[in-house]
């Protein structure tokens, strides 16, 4: 083993001292001036254009982009060395421009958008009109037009270095194949090692493509605009198939489906303003909280005891977490199974609840002070049929208001009483606002931000001299799960704040006040066993022999991932708690109800029609009931009522059920079933 690693060892050294000899480096340069020109100049545009689009110090120091932007540029200008003499150039120009291109439109995308442009778009109409303003009020920046220094840098060397461009005579055909093969290996290997870099969760976002800075910031310009391509093409190629079959399946399943009767709640709100919390992260784990005698969540205690609260309300989001929130929320319809509705389906017709109030006279907007391309809500919450998007251009957004991942909620509300004020002025109609919150966000590490909230165990002990002192047992602090509710104690202060300005500024009178959690935290299971079972006399947690050990398996997880849903109104017009399992499908059946809306889409129920026998699907084909919740993954359920036994049938009627839902609800998405326009182009 030793001697051939020695053997090795010689004849890489032999090699060098031959290439050395040779000049081999000195050759290399000289006869591949314009390769590297373009090699370098291409890279040089792809950093450039990182620095000037998100210029922070993680950006400068990352070295990620540059070994994905060298590698993607590397392997696309090798085939070059496997085209005939005298088209080399001219391949090498149109890659280069092809990626200064890429830079080009991105520079401009990102100074109208605040973010990098995606082919998706393209389809579009709405949106070229926008950019076309934007290329025209940008045209002139240098910013911009640097990228072009490329493409003509490469010509003059070109025509500078024609001669050298082309090989020794003779063994052109030779040098030129191994040339090829080299410069492909050394991109293989940068890619490799780029590759073996990443983390689960860059990965993960990649795949996605939602967050496109993120992307950027660590993937480079050229790797994200070729997996945009992919992704974009995606649900196009899904959609070929199987519309047919589809439309039957939905045709059938809807002719099934009964409408509901009318019940107490109908028509209650008809023609009152609506204002929707999207609550970031809220668990239903944090309400009626308190440590040390103090309520993590007092605003939404005093909401859930004054308004209708339902408490076995579940979120069904997948990978599109806040987005497929919003979608279901809006739609009563399942998240996609492939990509997400909010990225790849944003131009699909969905009957939402924004669009039913438009048909009633409201004017309906959004509010998030995020960037408006986060989730492609720029382009979805128009499909969604919002009347305006307030996003974060709206916002004046400071280092000093910033909270985590961006403008805090505290800010948020105040500068969006202020649009609110404005719209119900010009307006003069009732409105639907959605308003998206941020800061209860994982990772919830801003704690000095959050304000004080101790979430530890405070005694206090009588000393043998008979003073007092106080002890501190560390109980939550330092977990996640604590920091988590410091966060959500200080999104639940700045909803107080933002329902005291409501009212203040008359905005409660005849509005109907509903908050929902969009999905749960993805706290550690490890975090919710301490909280159950924390021993404070030895700072430990309890044993599982301990005779007052909680048990706490995946199933008591899955039922902690509980969110709220609230609806309040300021004279109390409804109040109580509705038990009955219910998840994000069924609001828009059961809220539609109290304002006369019905979607005869609609996959969910309206609660108060449907009450003990609601089924709540999750997207990984799991269900929960009243009675049972099922992980069908495994093939197993954990009962919800004690010493019930539950029968064969009742698992798999419900199984089947969930399954059938989810086929009809992502093929109304992909195949755009609820398209009447093409539903008569189809006739024709
Ligand atoms: C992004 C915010 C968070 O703007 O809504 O999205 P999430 O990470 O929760 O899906
Ligand atoms: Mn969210």
């Amino acid at each position: 083993m030793k001697k051939k690693i020695k053997n090795w060892e010689e004849k890489l050294i032999k090699k060098l001292k031959k290439a050395k000899e040779e000049k081999w480096f000195k050759n290399y340069v000289k006869e591949n001036v314009v390769f590297l020109t373009y090699v370098g100049t291409c890279l040089l545009n792809a950093i450039l254009l990182r620095f000037f689009t998100m210029p922070t110090l993680e950006n400068y120091l990352s070295f990620k982009p540059i070994l994905a932007d060298l590698g993607i540029v590397l392997l696309l200008g090798s085939f070059s060395y496997l085209i005939k003499k005298k088209n080399r150039f001219y391949y090498l120009l149109g890659m280069e421009i092809l990626f200064t291109f890429i830079c080009v439109v991105n520079s401009i995308y990102y100074t109208f958008y605040t973010s990098f442009a995606s082919a998706s778009m393209l389809s579009l109409a709405q949106f070229i009109a926008p950019v076309g303003d934007a290329v025209v009020e940008n045209v002139l920046q240098l910013k911009d037009l640097v990228y072009i220094i490329g493409p003509i840098l490469l010509i003059v060397v070109y025509v500078h270095e024609k001669k050298k461009f082309h090989l020794r005579k003779g063994e052109e055909k030779k040098i030129e194949k191994k040339r090829c093969f080299h410069t492909l290996t050394l991109s293989a290997l940068i890619l490799l090692a780029f590759t073996i870099s990443l983390s689960s969760l860059e990965v993960g976002r990649f795949i996605k493509q939602w967050n496109r800075e993120y992307i950027v910031m660590r993937f480079g310009i050229y790797l994200y605009q070729f997996n945009d391509i992919f992704v974009s093409l995606q649900p196009k190629v899904n959609s070929i198939f199987g519309y047919d079959q589809a439309k039957k399946n939905f045709e059938e399943y809807f002719k099934e489906k009964e409408k509901p009767k009318e019940n107490e709640y109908s028509n209650i709100f008809e023609g009152k303003n609506v204002i929707v919390i999207h609550g970031e992260s809220i668990q239903d784990i944090a309400l009626n909280r308190t440590f040390n005698g103090q309520e993590v969540t007092p605003t939404l205690n005093r909401l859930v005891k004054e308004g209708l609260f339902f408490s076995n309300y579940y979120s069904e989001v997948s990978v599109g977490t806040s987005s497929d929130t919003e979608l279901t929320f809006n739609t009563s319809l399942m998240p996609t199974k492939s990509g997400t509705a909010f990225v790849s389906y944003f131009d699909r017709t969905y009957q939402s609840l924004p669009k039913y109030f438009k048909e009633k006279g409201y004017y309906t907007f959004s509010m998030h002070a995020n960037n408006a391309d986060f989730w492609n809500r720029r382009a979805m919450h128009k499909s969604l049929g919002y009347d305006k998007f307030y996003s974060k251009e709206t916002y004046e957004v400071t280092q000093e208001n910033t909270i985590g991942l961006g403008l805090s909620d505290k800010a948020f509300y105040e500068q969006s009483i202020e649009k609110i004020k404005k719209i119900k002025e010009k307006e003069g109609t009732p409105f639907y606002g959605l308003l998206i919150s941020l800061t209860n966000h994982t990772p919830f590490s801003d704690v000095e931000k959050y304000g004080p909230f101790d979430v530890d165990i405070k005694e206090t002990i009588t000393k043998e001299d008979g003073t007092t002192e106080e002890i501190s047992h560390p109980y939550m602090e330092g977990t996640k799960l604590g920091n988590y509710f410091k966060s959500v104690h200080y999104a639940d202060a700045a909803l107080g704040e933002f329902l005291q300005s409501l009212d203040e500024n008359g905005l409660l009178e005849n509005t109907v006040f509903i908050l929902y959690g969009d999905h749960d935290a993805r706290l550690p299971k490890n975090d919710f066993i301490r909280l159950y079972n924390y021993d404070a006399t030895t700072d430990r947690v309890k044993s599982e022999e301990d005779p007052t050990y909680r048990e706490y398996n995946s199933y008591h997880y899955e039922l902690d991932r509980k969110v709220p849903l609230i609806i309040w109104t300021k004279d109390h017009q409804i109040t109580g708690t509705v038990e009955n399992t219910m998840g994000m499908i069924d609001a828009m059946p059961t809220l539609g109800n109290m304002f006369g809306i019905y979607n005869p889409n609609a996959l969910g129920h309206d609660i108060f029609d449907i009450k003990e026998n609601n089924v709540v699907v999750f997207p990984n084909g799991n269900w929960v009931t009243n009675k049972v919740y099922y992980n069908s993954q495994k093939g197993e359920y954990m009962s919800l009522k004690d010493g019930e036994v539950i029968g064969e049938d009742y698992i798999e009627k419900n199984s089947q059920y969930a399954e059938h839902l989810l086929d009809v609800s992502n093929d109304i998405i992909v195949f755009d079933l609820l398209n009447k326009e093409k539903e008569k182009e189809e006739k024709k």
